[in-house]
């Protein structure tokens, strides 16, 4: 595969097209229909619980969110087919499928939002470090969780994310740079959604694609549909080979689209237009990924409005008892920062208790609705 595409060519590498339709029958994966349909379900209720925190952020609920919408595919690849007990997961920040096939509870993810750093600790997983919001740092951990990988003789895999912006950090450097030069088994996967927050891939990169940037490593790359599940699935299928068979690592870009917000602070309409948002909304991993089924009868509308009826449930419910069962001190948040309270931090302390006290008496309205 990654000679057939080798990133020079600038070739990006598909499987299924806007329809659905199977357009590269070659490299289509060995995979069976009850994995591509838990993929789907999968998928689906990720972007259900994606959405719905952007709604409770509209209602003061929760704090900034990063949303995934759109991008669901990408990492949703790794989801279906990672070792959940032994293959290492290195966040970025838009990987939902993945946290939750990992083992991460919505709890988790509603806490890590809410403010709760006890959240970053995915309760119940194993073999994931917290998400990461310092971007690109995560990179060289991978590279060191890698080699301590090779050094134990484990065939596992460490699958690391970082976005497009990403990439034009030291850090991404320092990390592709020893990966290869250690043969370490990590797998890059560069969400390429276009953006960085509202700056444009080719306003911070001359590089015609990201794939390329592997070549300087001597290292091998893909570009890959992100929006398409098949593709990434392959792609993703090969590296992992590839890298546990203790060939080295790999770095797959998976060209995608944020079909939301940067984070819920953010207005793209600043920076981008409606004409482009529809180009991509035709290319919605979902939708190509739902044609897929229909086509071969495995899934339908009358299904998919029953299942978003007990996940839209299921979610509020969680929701609720994370909201219920919160319990941090105003101080915690504040006493470790400095030896002595500043002015500022004495004002934002106010601040925050006023904040949590209207944000108690919402809850309050929400219970006795
Ligand atoms: C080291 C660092 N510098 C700057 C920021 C501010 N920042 C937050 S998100 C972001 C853009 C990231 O873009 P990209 O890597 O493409 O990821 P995306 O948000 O598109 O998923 C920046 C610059 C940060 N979080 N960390
Ligand atoms: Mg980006």
């Amino acid at each position: 595969m990654f000679e057939v595409y080798h990133p020079v060519k600038g070739e990006l590498f598909e499987v299924i097209d806007n329809k659905g339709n199977i357009i590269n029958q070659e490299w289509f994966p060995e995979i069976d229909d009850s994995t591509v349909l838990k993929a789907y379900k999968d998928m689906l209720f990720a972007r259900t619980v994606d959405l719905m925190i952007v709604s409770y952020q509209r209602q003061g609920r929760i704090y900034t969110y990063p949303p995934n919408y759109g991008q669901e595919a990408v990492s949703q690849a790794v989801a279906s087919q990672v070792d959940v007990e032994n293959d290492w997961v290195v966040p970025a920040f838009r990987e939902l499928p993945l946290y939750l096939a990992k083992g991460a509870q919505l709890r988790d993810v509603f806490l890590m939002y809410m403010g709760d750093e006890k959240g970053a600790s995915w309760s119940e997983s194993k073999r994931m470090l917290p998400i990461s919001v310092p971007i690109a740092t995560q990179l060289p951990h991978a590279v060191g969780l890698g080699y301590a990988l090779k050094m134990d003789k484990e065939k596992h895999v460490v699958y690391a994310f970082v976005g497009d912006g990403g990439t034009s950090t030291g850090d991404f450097h320092e990390a592709m740079n020893f990966a290869q030069v250690w043969k370490v088994p990590v797998v890059f996967i560069v969400q390429n959604n276009q953006f960085a927050i509202s700056v444009p891939f080719n306003t911070q990169s001359g590089a015609d694609t990201i794939a390329v940037k592997a070549m300087g490593y001597g290292m091998k790359g893909i570009r890959v549909d992100g929006n398409d599940f098949f593709a990434m699935y392959s792609a993703v299928r090969d590296a992992s080979d590839y890298a546990r068979e203790g060939s080295g690592p790999v770095l797959i870009e998976a060209v995608t689209y944020r079909k939301g917000a940067h984070t819920t602070s953010d207005d793209p309409y600043k920076y981008r237009t409606k004409e482009e948002e529809e180009e991509w909304d035709k290319k919605d991993p979902l939708k190509r990924l739902k044609y897929y089924l229909m086509e071969r009868e495995l899934w339908n509308n009358k299904d998919e409005e029953l299942l978003l009826k007990t996940f839209k449930k299921e979610i509020d419910q969680a929701f609720l008892d994370t909201e219920n069962s919160m319990s941090y001190e105003l101080n915690e948040v504040f006493d470790h920062l400095y030896a002595d309270q500043l002015g500022d931090l004495i004002r934002q302390k106010k601040r925050y208790k006023e904040f949590m006290e209207w944000k108690a008496k919402r809850q309050e309205s929400v219970q006795n609705k």
